[in-house]
């Protein structure tokens, strides 16, 4: 039996089975064969055809990357003209925008670039047209977009779906657990909280499916079975997104009220043509980038207040010393920090100190150097 049959048989299984608290079991490990055979499927056919997995070659600039994603003319080369320096072509044509089209948006002193991408259509994921590469283009990307039509709100499940296809999963965090193969002695688990999503018999079976029969699993979060599978399959994203709703000048305030009763996240109504709520997005965006700000003080000199260095939420001094220079780092004897990341002003710190937005840097290099 080819892949695709066995697919269909785990399916039509599926599909006889009705679905309650005696079965969810089964249906969970169902669930997991059927990804499993679909990633085996996906990767013989990128060993076939010999097609790059990676996508379009943009190369990254700024201090974060943003893509937009959405349906065919749903106003995204429109949107990333009205935020940046970019001229990505506009038409009232399907599939106007055919390359990526990067553009630049300087937002409070940091420089985001933004790619305007060709529409994506259901099964995108499955290779229709370009779309598997459009969306790869998403897991590098620091923020997606997901944008929407306010006629066709209900493209957000679309979005989320092909994103989920080729293992993008939006706003959450990677799955707080290990596992790690063991030679012999079967499974053994260990709980640092209860799990309530799965059992622990579900979590056997799943390493099963993946021919894991020894490994040491260690349980810190309450985990639900797609998350365990995601971490044993491996090679999954975890991407930040925002859902805008565009164009919503051809319609009133009770339709957007309405309309927000039914879409699952929180939506930025913008009118890219009518300018409407543009600078908001910015500040959005901005927000969810976590950027923070660090001005550098030259040893013995005045700080440079004007020009803060760009980091983001998290970025250590080593991650400083690696966006300044690229020696810096073998140069780095120890830094000094005034702000909120230090108990007292002039601190010494190592490399792996991490910085606080607004922190003040003084770079020691080793002597002589
Ligand atoms: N009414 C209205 N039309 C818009 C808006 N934004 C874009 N459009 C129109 O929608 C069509 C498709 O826009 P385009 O930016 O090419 O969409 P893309 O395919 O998603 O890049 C064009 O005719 C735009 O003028 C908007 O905010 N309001
Ligand atoms: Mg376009």
């Amino acid at each position: 039996m080819g892949i695709p049959e066995k697919i269909k048989a785990i399916q039509d299984e599926m599909a006889r089975t009705q679905i309650n608290k005696a079965t969810e079991h089964h249906v969970g490990i169902l669930k997991a064969k059927i990804a499993k055979l679909k990633r085996e499927q996906e990767e013989n056919v990128v060993k076939k055809s010999g097609i790059k997995q990676d996508g379009f070659d943009v190369r990254r600039s700024g201090d974060a990357t943003v893509v937009f994603i959405g349906l065919p003319s749903v106003g995204k080369s429109t949107l990333l003209n009205k935020m940046t320096d970019a001229q990505s072509t506009v038409g009232a044509f399907r599939f106007t925008t055919l390359t990526v089209v990067p553009g630049m948006m300087k937002y409070r002193g940091a420089r985001i670039q933004v790619l305007d991408l060709p529409g994506i259509i259901k099964g995108a994921s499955t290779g229709k047209g370009l779309g598997k590469r459009i969306l790869s283009v998403a897991r590098s990307a620091d923020l997606v977009l997901l944008m929407l039509d306010v006629f066709q709100p209900y493209h957000e499940n679309v979005l989320v779906n092909e994103l989920g296809n080729i293992g993008i999963r939006l706003n959450t965090l990677p799955p707080n657990i290990t596992i790690e193969k063991s030679a012999m002695g079967g499974i053994a688990v260990a709980q640092q909280v209860k799990l309530t999503k799965i059992s622990e018999k579900h979590l056997k079976d799943l390493l099963h499916i993946y021919g894991i029969v020894s490994a040491r699993v260690v349980i810190r979060e309450d985990v639900t079975s797609e998350q365990v599978a995601d971490y044993i399959a491996g090679n999954i994203s975890y991407s930040k997104s925002l859902t805008l709703l565009n164009k919503i000048d051809l319609v009133d305030k009770a339709f957007i009220k309405e309309l927000k009763t039914k879409i699952k996240s929180d939506v930025i109504e913008v009118s890219a043509n009518s300018d409407i709520n543009i600078d908001l997005l910015k500040d959005k965006i901005y927000e969810k980038l976590k950027f923070i700000r660090i001005y550098m003080r030259p040893k013995g000199g005045e700080t440079d207040f004007k020009e803060p260095l760009i980091a983001r939420e998290g970025d250590t001094v080593e991650d400083i010393c690696n966006k300044l220079h690229r020696h810096l780092k073998k140069q780095f004897r120890f830094g000094m920090v005034w702000g909120k990341s230090v108990k007292f002003g002039g601190q010494r710190v190592g490399l792996t100190h991490i910085l606080l937005d607004e922190d003040v840097l003084t770079i020691i290099k080793k002597r002589g150097m």
